[in-house]
């Protein structure tokens, strides 16, 4: 029997697409463009398994129109909110992601974001790079400090736990909500709260390491700001829809909300244009895993699933 044929849908770092086309039949297409509805459909004809991204869209109806050669969806993400997994599973279609290995890259991007936001690094960096900085002032720019201030994570999976790992080094405290309290020994020290606005009363900095879920889009809503401290910094680090951005630009107006940093937005790609206006926002385009170590294991991670699949054994991150 042949190789089996998959589809990379994006380009991938190169140690995967070389161990990728060492063991498989690979489609992939340099022009690293999304795969549209019509392509997902398309391909599931030509291939026996995929590895997309979270710009790959497997909506029901596009599920309902796979055709029955497509046997395993290997994502290269944790994240699984592109997946319509009910439907998928109806198919009997194999669904994996890629736990636990960006924890690190993505709660540093969480760490850049909410010291940047705090610290004015959006307004500080175009007044330097501008040529516009002509005076000093000891009431420039002044932040709010991290140490000794509480933290509350919303989602205490392999991010959360990371980020409030590196957090606890910058001697924050910390505060947490989860479905379940962790064991002490992953607690090291946090405060649970089982009510998330109890957490949201206590949080001088904020930070979102959820899935989005039916139950979690939307999490942060006006009424949800409004419990937050005033001057709270908030990151978003998971996904846009856990925000109502609108209430979120009224906070950061009013000046309830001291400061953001996200990485992730609604409409992806290109976020929300309005919050361009807040100097006190940092934003980034989604690269919360974006490390040279990271990719590379997220592919690993893709394709240790594929293999496990194709030798007839359970996918070790078979969802
Ligand atoms: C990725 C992510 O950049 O893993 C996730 O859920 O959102 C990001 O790590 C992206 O999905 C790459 O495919």
């Amino acid at each position: 029997m042949g190789k089996p044929v998959i589809w990379i849908t994006r380009q991938l770092s190169d140690a995967t697409l070389n161990r990728a086309r060492r063991d498989y039949e690979v489609i992939w297409d340099p022009a690293d463009a999304p795969g549209s509805a019509e392509d997902i459909i398309a391909m599931s004809a030509r291939v026996d398994g995929m590895i997309p991204c979270h710009s790959e869209h497997f909506s029901a109806d596009v599920v309902a129109q796979l055709d029955p050669r497509l046997k395993i969806i290997a994502n290269h993400s944790v994240g699984v909110d592109h997946c319509d997994l009910p439907s998928l599973k109806a198919r009997g279609i194999v669904v994996t992601n890629t736990p636990g290995v960006l924890s690190d890259a993505t709660a540093e991007l969480a760490l850049m974001l909410m010291l940047g936001a705090a610290r004015h690094a959006v307004a500080g960096d175009q007044l330097v790079r501008s040529g516009q900085w002509q005076s000093w002032s000891p009431a420039m720019l002044v932040g709010k400090q991290l140490s000794g201030a509480r933290l509350g994570i919303i989602g205490m999976g392999g991010v959360g736990r990371a980020f409030a790992r590196k957090a606890r080094g910058l001697d924050m405290e910390i505060h947490y909500h989860n479905r379940r309290p962790l064991n002490p020994e992953e607690e090291a020290g946090a405060a649970y709260h089982a009510d998330l606005d109890d957490l949201l009363a206590v949080s001088d900095f904020l930070s979102l390491h959820c899935p989005a879920t039916p139950e979690t889009v939307g999490l942060l809503n006006a009424a949800r700001l409004a419990r937050l401290p005033k001057g709270c910094v908030i990151v978003n680090t998971a996904r846009g829809n856990l925000v109502d951005e609108a209430a979120l630009l009224e906070a950061l107006t009013s000046g309830h909300v001291g400061a953001a940093g996200l990485d992730c937005f609604v409409t992806e790609p290109g976020g929300n244009p309005a919050f361009a206006a807040h100097d006190n926002v940092m934003m980034m385009p989604h690269v919360g895993s974006a490390t040279v170590a990271t990719r590379d294991a997220m592919g690993f991670k893709a394709l240790d699933n594929l293999d496990h699949f194709f030798r007839g054994e359970t996918p070790p991150d078979q969802l």
